[in-house]
This record gives C-alpha cells, sequence and structure tokens, in this order.
C-alpha cells in the first residue's frame, strides 16, 4: 500500500513540490512554479526586487503565498494524489524574515477556501516585504550585536555563527532602527520556513532548530531563544517570536483550506518546515559524520554533518542543526549560480555553450584566474562587488568559463579547511550539478570523486523525507533515519566523476595563486 508524503521547498527563485511513496521508495511528483516569469507584475528579477543599492535585497512576501495557491492548483490538475497525502512538510530558503501584524493569526486560522491565500492574507503584513539571505545591508548592526556578545568568537559560540549580515537577528534590528513604528506594528517575526508552515498548517507555527541556528538569536547548544542575543536586537524581541521546535515537531492537521479546495486529505499532518540547507542534509542522505556535499544553486554551499559542535575560528563557517537532531556545518557562496550565469549570458551562450566553452580551455587555465565578485560576497567578506581577473582578457571566452568555475571550486577548498573533515567523496546537488563538466572541475579541484543525484531538488525531497519521519515518529512507528532515506538519497549508480590523474599537481599550483590574489584583494 502507498504511503505518500509531500515536500515542498520555497526557494530564492521558485516553490517545488515533491510528493515520495515511501513503500515503494520512489518519487511519484515533482513540479515548480518559477516566482519572476508566474508572477510578472511584481517586478522581481530572479525572485528578488531589483535595488540601486546591490546591498538591500528584498522580495514580497505575497509572491510565496500567491506560488502556493499556483502549485496546488498544479498538483490537483495533474492528479497528484493529495487525498492519500499523509503529511506534509517543507524548506525555505534561509534567514529571510517576514513581519506580521496583529490580523495575522486570526486569519490564518479562519483561512476561507473561496478565496485565493493572498486575498485572505493581503492585510496581515507590518512589512510589505521580506529582506532575503542575499540582503548584505546590516554590517553595522552586526558589529553592534557582535560588541555586545563578546566579539567574534563568543558570538559564534553562543549561536553558533559570528554575525552575518543576512541572518536574521541583525536584519530586525535595522528594521527596528529604521523603521520603529512598523516594528512597533510587529505581533509575530516568522522565518520563510515558519511563515510557509504557518500558511499549511493554518496557525503561527514554530521556528525548528535547524533555521533557528540561522538568526544569530538561538543558543546553539540549549536550543533555546539566547536572552542575550535577543536583548542586543531589539526590545520586546521575545514576545514577537515563535517557539523552537524540534524538526520533527508535529504542529496538527494541515489547513481545512488545502483539503476543500484542493483535495488535499484533511487528516494529512502539517509538519514544521526547516531551511533548505538543513533539508538537503536529508535529502542528500549525510547522515553520518564526514559526509560532505556541495550544492550548486543560486548560492553556492559547501555543507557536512557532524555530531559535535565545532567552530570556525576564522568567523567564516557556520554551525546549523540538522533534521535528525546532529549538526550541520555550513559555508555560504553568495556568488554561484548568478555568477556562472553572468558569465554565460555576457558572452550570449547557453548552458551547452557555456560547458563546450569550459572543456575547450585545460584544467588550471594556464594560471588565468577570475576572483568573481558579481555581487558582494559572503566568503570571503567582500563588501563592494567587483570582478578581478588576473591574466584573463575580459572577451576570453574559454578562459572566462573556465575561470568562473575554478574560482568557485577553489574558494570552497580553501574556506573549507577549519571543518577539518577528511572528504573522500562529495555528493553533489542543485540545479547545476546536472552539469558534468562542472562537476570534473569540482573533482579536479577537490581531490576526490564526485557523486550526482537524480534529483536536483534535495530540499523539497529532504522536506518529504522529514515528513515521512515526523509522521511515524507521532503515530508511534519511529523509523531510523538509516532507513527513512535509504532507496532515495542515493547517488545515481555509475555516476561518479573521477579527478584526472594530473590533477592533484595543476590544482596545487593554481589554489597557490587564487588563495595570494584573494589575500591580496580582501587584505585577509
Ligand atoms: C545559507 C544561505 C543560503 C540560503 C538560500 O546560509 O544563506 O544557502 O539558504 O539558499
Amino acid at each position: 500500500m502507498s504511503r505518500l508524503f509531500l515536500g515542498l521547498d520555497s526557494s530564492t527563485q521558485s516553490l517545488t513540490a515533491v510528493v515520495i511513496d515511501l513503500t515503494s521508495r520512489e518519487i511519484v511528483y515533482e513540479d515548480s512554479v518559477g516566482f519572476d516569469e508566474t508572477f510578472p507584475s511584481y517586478g522581481t528579477q530572479n525572485g528578488v526586487f531589483p535595488h540601486q543599492d546591490p546591498r538591500v535585497v528584498h522580495t514580497p512576501p505575497l509572491i510565496w503565498v500567491e506560488a502556493l495557491d499556483v502549485l496546488f492548483e498544479k498538483m490537483s490538475d495533474a492528479g497528484a494524489r493529495l487525498s492519500e497525502v499523509l503529511a506534509v512538510s517543507g524548506s525555505g530558503q534561509q534567514h529571510g524574515s517576514v513581519y506580521l501584524n496583529d490580523e495575522a493569526a486570526k486569519a490564518l486560522e479562519g483561512l476561507d477556501p473561496s478565496r485565493s491565500l493572498k486575498e485572505n492574507l493581503e492585510g496581515v503584513f507590518s512589512r510589505q516585504t521580506s529582506p532575503v539571505w542575499m540582503d548584505s545591508s546590516t554590517t553595522r548592526e552586526c558589529s553592534e550585536i557582535c560588541e555586545e556578545l563578546g566579539g567574534l568568537g563568543a558570538t559564534a559560540e553562543a549561536t553558533g555563527s559570528t554575525t552575518f549580515e543576512r541572518f536574521t537577528g541583525p536584519q530586525i534590528r535595522k528594521f527596528f532602527k529604521t523603521e520603529p513604528a512598523a516594528y512597533e506594528d510587529t505581533n509575530h517575526i516568522a522565518l520563510v520556513s515558519s511563515f510557509m508552515a504557518s500558511l499549511m498548517a493554518g496557525r503561527i507555527a514554530p521556528i525548528d532548530h535547524g533555521d533557528g541556528a540561522g538568526m544569530n538569536l538561538m543558543d546553539i547548544r540549549t536550543r533555546r531563544w539566547h536572552a542575550g542575543a535577543l536583548e542586543a536586537t531589539a526590545p520586546g524581541l521575545e514576545g514577537r517570536l515563535p517557539s523552537l521546535a524540534e524538526s520533527w515537531t508535529c504542529i496538527g492537521p494541515v489547513s481545512p483550506y488545502f483539503a476543500e479546495r484542493y483535495e488535499l486529505n484533511a487528516n494529512a499532518k502539517a509538519l514544521v518546515w526547516s531551511g533548505d540547507n538543513p533539508n538537503s542534509v536529508v535529502g542528500l542522505g549525510l547522515i553520518r559524520e564526514g559526509m560532505v556535499a556541495i550544492s550548486l544553486g543560486t548560492s553556492d554551499t559547501y555543507f557536512g554533518t557532524m555530531k559535535d559542535c565545532r567552530f570556525d575560528p576564522r568567523g567564516e563557517g557556520h554551525v546549523f542543526v540538522s533534521p535528525t537532531g546532529d549538526y550541520v556545518t555550513l559555508i555560504c557562496f553568495k556568488n554561484g549560480s548568478l555568477a556562472r550565469e553572468k558569465v554565460k549570458d555576457s558572452f550570449g551562450l547557453d548552458w551547452d555553450g557555456f560547458s563546450r566553452a569550459l572543456s575547450t580551455a585545460p584544467p588550471g587555465n594556464d594560471g588565468k584566474v577570475m576572483l568573481p565578485y558579481f555581487e558582494p560576497e559572503i566568503v570571503p567578506n567582500v563588501f563592494e562587488p567587483g570582478v578581478r581577473r588576473i591574466g584573463l582578457e575580459e572577451d576570453d571566452i574559454s578562459g572566462n568559463c573556465r575561470a568562473v568555475v575554478e574560482a568557485q571550486m577553489i574558494s570552497m577548498r580553501i574556506h573549507a579547511k577549519w571543518m577539518g573533515v577528511s572528504t573522500t567523496k562529495i555528493y553533489a546537488t542543485g540545479g547545476a550539478s546536472g552539469n558534468r563538466d562542472i562537476l570534473q572541475v569540482m573533482a579536479d579541484v577537490q581531490g576526490c570523486p564526485v557523486y550526482r543525484f537524480e534529483t536536483t531538488n534535495s530540499a523539497a525531497l529532504g522536506a518529504a523525507l522529514r515528513a515521512a519521519h515526523g509522521y511515524l515518529l507521532e503515530s508511534g512507528n519511529e523509523m531510523p533515519w538509516d532507513e527513512v532515506v535509504s532507496g532515495f538519497a542515493d547517488p545515481v549508480s555509475g555516476s561518479a566523476i573521477n579527478p584526472a590523474p594530473d590533477a592533484r599537481e595543476i590544482y596545487a599550483e593554481l589554489i597557490r595563486k587564487y588563495e595570494a590574489c584573494e589575500t591580496e584583494v580582501t587584505g585577509a
């Protein structure tokens, strides 16, 4: 008998659904709604509002609300067997925050199925836009909070990361300082993940420990709100935050809205949501220490599982909580897919053309280097965007295509040293992981085999697996994580991409050169 679970992923540029059958170990449905093309009236580009200051990056939360209706409509039209779904969970882009007024709780509890979600919720926002993870406009607030908590090391020890511009605490502080009246009118502050979970459950949802760790507000050891961090961030903050919960917490049944409008099983359980990276940990089966994945999405992330809580002394990496209850270490590079795309577009290429150009240049690119800071970069911290080319002409097509990918892989290698993980395999995921030529550079630079997965939707798959795990736990039939992920989170057999025999020597040289260039530019 089928056992169906739904995982949703509200990412930067789209909302995705994955339905799995836990019995047959199959993905039975997969679909996405892209924000820019589906809702052109908002004027977003790549899911965010263009702004004259590149550090300010916001998205209208109503676009996520509308997308949920459109996606459910698509699922219902495509016969995704919603009436058989036993539980729903989800994944959200991390750090982004949603600000709700005193109408919100009532509106969520009474969602009227004869009206769209947008019509139901238009009046509930105390702030019409949400700062998202790409925002880097809170440098001052980061310093203020960090200083209050005793500096970089103390902040990382307390909250799992030192203060970062995109993290929710500094974003909330900026809102409180610049729009005090609107902050005053805010009754609830949600993450993207907990906001979307609130829609599904029809009530204000808790924040799970995985995504809570990306706020600079949660004590990473006790997994409770950190009193000092709350105080350093904004007055009266605790009363505006929901409770924190384990990632397998069941909030209740799904809102009747979805049952009545789309025939979703009215008894389906709504689980808490988590961040996209913690979800991907499960979607890729990274449940044992030492397993490492690289996700090539809008941002590129490098992450792995740890049993114990270790910190990055340079303050570049993060410690989050895994959906299994262990820890996840993560480094986030902002110039991921958007940087590759900028190079591709600058030469009028499609992705095949980009790949062909990349593979025409030799590994090591004859020593040509690009520092690809198309946007302000998170790691290393680069405040002013600007691409630097060393020994590389701007019109050199193959040189630039190879240089942007080599730069990304080398930067990961350099900045992941602190994790102290000896990497024997890497699992690749995210949109660009379907590109063999990019993965070859990954294997060559990282010096170990790279494995591909069938699905590039590891976050949505992880959410569906979390829904299954939470559902079984709630019904008294707990299944060990190994067993939950088995059959889903297996790399495509025969997909190993091995480093070329001479890669080690070539890249040892280029990594040294790249590191020197990076140090010169960033002054670090
Ligand atoms: C992680 C991060 C991004 C977002 C968007 O810290 O900022 O990976 O989660 O994907």
